[in-house]
C-alpha cells in the first residue's frame, strides 16, 4: 500500500485512452487515481494532440501476457551517461524484485541498431516492449513490427511522435516541456534587471523528445519574457566533455558575454562549468548556468556556487512502468501517458532536494 500512494504522490495522470481524467488503473498494484483533471500549467503541450487519440477502428488489439508469462524486452537508448546507466539497472532492479524476466538491450545512440533490438527482443520471446527511443520518428518501423504481434509498447524516458494507442500503449517520462518552462522562468528571475538577456542553449542528442520539449518549453518562457537573447543554440549531445568545448569556444567568440547557459542535461552543466571557471567567470555573478537532471554531483556544485539550478529529471521510475505493465496485463486502460513529477532545485532548497538525486 506504501507503494501505491508513494505512486499516487509522484505520478500525475495525463489524458486516458477513454478520456481526459478518465478510468484509473484498478489491480494488484493499482497506479495512482487518475486526477479529475491535468494541472493546467503540466505537459499540454507533451500530452498528445486531440488528433493524436485514435479513432475507434484505429486502436492497436494488444495482447498482454499473463504474469506468469512476462518475458519484457527493455530497448535502451545508450548507456553515455550517468542517467541512463541508473535508469537501466532501475528496470533491472525492479524485474528481479517481482520476479520477471527482463531482457536489456543498449542500441548506443543509432536507431538502426534500436530498430533491429526490437527485433531480436520480439525474436527472444518477449511479449511486453520497453523503448527508450533515440528517435521520436525513426523508431517507428520498430513499433510497426510490435503492433504486428499485438505486442503491447511502453515508451519510456525518450517518446514516440506516433500515436498512442495505436503504434504504443502509453509513455511514462517526466514532462520536458515543463522542465524546459522551469528553467527559462528560473533565468528570467535571476536576470530580471537585465534589459537583455544573452542566452547560450546547449542541447542534447537531436532527435529526442526530451531534446525537442526542453527547447520548446524554455523558447515558450523566452517568447513571453520577449528579452532572451539566443546568441548560441547548440548541441553537446548530453556530453560533459563536448559541452565544455562548445561553451570555451561560445565564451571565446562573444568575449564572455553570455548571462545565462541553459543546458539540457546536468552532465553538460558540469562541462560548461568547468569552460566558465577556465575563463575566469564567476558562476551565479558573472554567468548562471542551469541544468536538467538533478544530478548528487550538481547538488554539490549548487551548494559550491558552480552551478546555479537544475531542475530534476529522475532516471528511477521503473516501479510506475511496471506497475503499468502489471495493470495492462489485468486488463485495465492505461492512460496514454504518466508524467513523473520535477522539481526546480537551486541554492535556496537543494537540502531539502537531496534525496531526489542519483
Ligand atoms: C530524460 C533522458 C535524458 C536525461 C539525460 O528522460 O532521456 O537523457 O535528461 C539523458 O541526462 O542523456
Amino acid at each position: 500500500m506504501k507503494k501505491v500512494l508513494a505512486l499516487i504522490l509522484s505520478l500525475t495522470m495525463i489524458c486516458s485512452l477513454t478520456a481526459c481524467g478518465g478510468a484509473s488503473m484498478e489491480g494488484e498494484n493499482p497506479a495512482p487515481e487518475a486526477e479529475t483533471e491535468a494541472p493546467a500549467e503540466d505537459t499540454d503541450a507533451q500530452e498528445p494532440a486531440e488528433d493524436a487519440e485514435p479513432a475507434s477502428g484505429d486502436a492497436t488489439e494488444w495482447v498482454w501476457p499473463s504474469k506468469e508469462e512476462l518475458h519484457v524486452g527493455y530497448a535502451q537508448a545508450d548507456l553515455a551517461s550517468t542517467w541512463r546507466t541508473v535508469e537501466s539497472e532501475d528496470m533491472q532492479r525492479v524485474a528481479d524484485e517481482r520476479g520477471y524476466k527482463i531482457t536489456i538491450v543498449n542500441a548506443e545512440g543509432d536507431t538502426e541498431q534500436q530498430i533491429s533490438d526490437v527485433e531480436s527482443l520480439l525474436a527472444q520471446g518477449c511479449n511486453v516492449i520497453v523503448i527508450t527511443a533515440v528517435d521520436g520518428d525513426a523508431i517507428q518501423p520498430a513499433l510497426d513490427k510490435c503492433k504486428e504481434k499485438g505486442v503491447p509498447v511502453i515508451m519510456k524516458a525518450r517518446g514516440s511522435n506516433g500515436v498512442p494507442g495505436v503504434d504504443y500503449v502509453t509513455f511514462f517520462s517526466s514532462d520536458f516541456v515543463a522542465e524546459g518552462r522551469y528553467a527559462g522562468e528560473w533565468i528570467a528571475k535571476a536576470c530580471a534587471d537585465k534589459e537583455t538577456i544573452k542566452v547560450a542553449e546547449i542541447q542534447g542528442i537531436l532527435g529526442g523528445t526530451d531534446v525537442r520539449d526542453r527547447s520548446g518549453g524554455f523558447h515558450e518562457v523566452a517568447d513571453k519574457e520577449g528579452n532572451f537573447d539566443f546568441v548560441v543554440e547548440q548541441t553537446a549531445n548530453f556530453s560533459r566533455t563536448e559541452a565544455q568545448e562548445v561553451a570555451a569556444n561560445v565564451l571565446q567568440s562573444t568575449g564572455g558575454e553570455i548571462d545565462a547557459f541553459y543546458c539540457h542535461n546536468d552532465e553538460m552543466a558540469l562541462g560548461v562549468s568547468l569552460a566558465c571557471q577556465s575563463a575566469g567567470l564567476k558562476v551565479n555573478e558573472d554567468v548562471y548556468i542551469v541544468g536538467v537532471d538533478g544530478m548528487y554531483e550538481t547538488f554539490d556544485a549548487i551548494k559550491d556556487g558552480t552551478i546555479s539550478a537544475t531542475i530534476t529529471c529522475t532516471p528511477k521510475f521503473a516501479e510506475q512502468v511496471f506497475d503499468g505493465i502489471e495493470a495492462g496485463m489485468a486488463g485495465e486502460t492505461l492512460e496514454t501517458f504518466y508524467a513523473i513529477e520535477d522539481v526546480p532545485v537551486d541554492a535556496t532548497n537543494v537540502e531539502e532536494n537531496y534525496d531526489l538525486g542519483f
